[in-house]
């Protein structure tokens, strides 16, 4: 008896014949992109545990190198925009696969094109937000942290999964060896080269042009990234205004410094500042991807702790005078209240802090995320 299945007539698919849409452009794009997604995943991670950790690690986390936080964060930023260029290219050279015909072959096969299409839209996903929040421009009903720290781990383990799958064709075209067996047409490989050197000089401009916001000896570089570090008042860009967070020298005028513990006390600033004032220099450096360094004249935090009879190894929770705003209370692990470093700072750059960066005073400490550099300090509170 004949068999009745009918046959589905391929639709009219273009064809591909460029041999740049090949395993061994797409392996030497992505060899680029996984380092890249690589680094921007453990330095986002790195950076998501030094601005939010859970309590078990909020005392380990050191307050050394000071610029530790700075690095990573630069390195964050700058490899996810380097992705950028990378992921286009790396999707140029595949996307003919996504006229193959028929779309499933097989339970595996199915799988295998699923995996890949949480890894793409994964992968989109990241830069795309993440881009979005460096300029600081969130046009999404969602919260940007806990959902970009989310959907890194897909990223990462439909990453895993990717590469553990594609590891036979990784292999067969990584380095020089598969040209060889490819017996590719003098010409192609010319134009592999020239596809391959345009990515570079892809990713190399906008590099150049944006790390400077957080590398500064390539700030005259710096055209495109959202931040050029010495553009703010005092020479020091500003994240949240005064205006923003609703704090005014009237807000500031008769203000003193609450400290409360074991034997709680309160300052008014002349007293402050009659107290003994120690000089750091210290990035701020903010999540967004700009940093700089600047020096900062205080009080230290261990100073102003000890007199109020604080325990060795005692926790501190920082009230600001703002009234609302994610960063109006912050905390403290020991290790960074202990720095002789950590300073509630009066001055910046030799001058009286102006009101957007902090007046009448902010914490500065090593080591640690810009959003927890907390500034219009109301308070401190012994844990
Ligand atoms: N009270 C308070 N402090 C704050 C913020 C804030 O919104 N409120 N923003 C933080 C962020 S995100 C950064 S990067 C630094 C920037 O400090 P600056 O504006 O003095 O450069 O301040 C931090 N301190
Ligand atoms: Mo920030």
């Amino acid at each position: 008896m004949e068999r009745m299945t009918p046959r589905i007539a391929p639709p009219p698919l273009p064809t591909f014949r460029a041999r740049l849409h090949d395993a061994r452009t797409a392996t030497a794009i992505g060899r680029w992109l996984g380092l890249a997604l690589m680094v921007c995943f453990l330095t986002g991670v790195t950076s998501h545990y030094l601005q939010r950790p859970p309590d078990w690690l909020a005392d380990v986390l050191p307050s050394r190198p000071t610029w530790g936080y700075r690095f990573s964060q630069g390195l964050h930023v700058a490899s996810g925009i380097a992705a950028i260029p990378l992921l286009m290219a790396k999707l140029w050279a595949v996307y003919p696969r996504l006229f193959v015909w028929p779309p499933v072959r097989s339970v595996r096969h199915a799988l295998e094109r699923l995996s890949v299409a949480v890894l793409v839209a994964a992968a989109v996903f990241q830069l795309f937000t993440g881009l979005l929040n460096i300029v600081e421009w969130y046009p999404w009903p969602f919260s940007f942290v806990p959902v970009h720290f989310a959907v890194a781990w897909l990223l990462a383990g439909a990453l895993l999964l990717h590469v553990a799958v594609k590891w036979p064709d990784i292999r067969a075209h990584w380095g020089r060896r598969s040209e060889g067996t490819l017996e590719l047409p003098a010409e192609d490989k010319v134009d592999r080269r020239s596809l391959l050197t345009g990515v570079a000089a892809g990713v190399a401009a906008v590099t150049l042009t944006t790390v400077g916001q957080s590398f500064t000896p390539l700030k005259r570089l710096d055209l495109l990234a959202p931040r050029h570090p010495d553009h703010g008042t005092q020479g020091l860009p500003v994240n949240r205004t005064a205006l923003a967070a609703g704090v005014s020298t009237a807000t500031a005028r008769d203000w003193r410094l609450t400290v409360t513990g074991p034997r709680s006390y309160t300052l008014p600033l002349a007293e402050l500042r009659a107290l003994p004032q120690t000089e750091v220099r210290l990035p701020i450096a903010c999540v967004e991807g700009w940093s700089v360094e600047a020096g900062w004249t205080g009080v230290r935090i261990r100073d102003l702790l000890e007199r109020a009879g604080a325990p060795p190894s005692s926790r501190v929770r920082v009230v600001s005078l703002e009234r609302r705003g994610a960063y109006r209370v912050m905390e403290m692990g020991a290790a960074y209240a202990e720095d002789p470093l950590t300073l509630l700072a009066l001055r910046l750059n030799g001058q009286v802090l102006s009101l957007d960066h902090g007046f009448p005073a902010r914490i500065i400490a090593p080591n640690r995320p810009g959003v927890l550099q907390t500034k219009w300090v109301a308070g401190l509170e012994v844990l």
